[in-house]
């Protein structure tokens, strides 16, 4: 893994993690954070050896938005021609499950950061947002289709059109985040989501993960024909007749990920 301007990355077993690191702008979301983290996902996924992928800020921060000194000047032109922020789409093409660990503010870009993760794992402390509308904007990392897709049309409005921030009891409550546990857990309760997740056969997370997303491109019909299409494939691997024989023959599965 090359060395980043605006993360650091480590693995811990079959564990990748990836920490956002702007202390100083409360990990603000810049063009190179988008490029320092979608480049990591991108190695991490590609690393078989990788079976979950956790992504965390700081204990004040998991991250306050969009660069808003970056943005300010930019014209609609130039917003226009770059693209702006297009880049973090790549994250939804990492097969690899990603979990959030969110300690503190998750505003704007940040909650919408969070949202690109499969799971969020969130401290006690941990604030969620969109408050775009303050600023003149609203949500464009996909937060007004992600976030009223996790908590429905009235909660999303709610948030979106006011810019109220939603501690984390709420937003346990409206199922936007998974898991909350106390401060100063986050990472190492996000670490140990990720690493059962590892310790499952890889294909299966894949199509796993595959099948539930497809609940949110599809109709009903169409996604249940899906999900039969990516469990018959599942037979083909052999860790399907390793867990299956693993069961009836009463031990722990020896998983190989093929
Ligand atoms: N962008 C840039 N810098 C930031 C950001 C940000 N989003 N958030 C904080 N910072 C900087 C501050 O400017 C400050 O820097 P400096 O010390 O140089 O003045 C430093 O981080 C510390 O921040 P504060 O002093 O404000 O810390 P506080 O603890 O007092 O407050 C808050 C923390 C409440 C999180 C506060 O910083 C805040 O309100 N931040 C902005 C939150 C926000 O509005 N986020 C939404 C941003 S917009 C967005 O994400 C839109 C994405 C879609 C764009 C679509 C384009 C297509």
């Amino acid at each position: 893994m090359p060395d980043f301007e605006t993360i650091l990355t480590e693995t811990s077993g079959r564990v990748g993690i990836i920490t956002l690191n702007r202390p100083k702008a409360l990990n603000a979301l810049n063009a190179q954070v988008m490029r320092d983290v979608t480049a990591a996902a991108a190695d991490f996924d590609a690393d078989p050896v990788i079976g979950a992928i956790v992504l965390t800020g700081s204990e004040k921060a998991f991250a306050a938005g969009a660069d808003i000194k970056e943005m300010s000047t930019k014209s609609y032109a130039e917003v226009l021609g770059e693209a702006l922020f297009a880049g973090w789409d790549a994250l939804t093409r990492v097969r690899t499950p990603i979990v959030a660990a969110v300690s503190g503010y998750a505003l704007g870009g940040g909650c919408e950061l969070a949202m690109l993760a499969d799971i969020i794992v969130a401290s006690e402390t941990a604030v969620f947002g969109q408050p775009e509308i303050n600023l003149g904007v609203i949500p464009g990392i996909g937060g007004s289709q992600r976030l009223t897709r996790a908590i429905g049309k009235a909660k999303a409005m709610d948030l979106i059109l006011t810019g109220r921030r939603l501690k984390v009891d709420e937003a346990e409550r409206l199922g936007l985040v998974s898991r909350v546990v106390p401060a100063g857990d986050h990472l190492t309760a996000a670490v140990e989501v990720a690493e059962t997740i590892a310790s499952k056969s890889l294909p299966s997370v894949i199509l796993a993960k595959e099948a539930v997303n497809t609940a949110f491109e599809t109709t009903l019909a169409e996604g249940v024909r899906a999900e039969r299409a990516l469990f018959f494939a599942t037979f083909a691997t052999d860790d399907q007749t390793e867990g299956m024989a693993a069961f009836v023959e009463k031990r722990e599965p020896d998983f190989r990920h093929r």
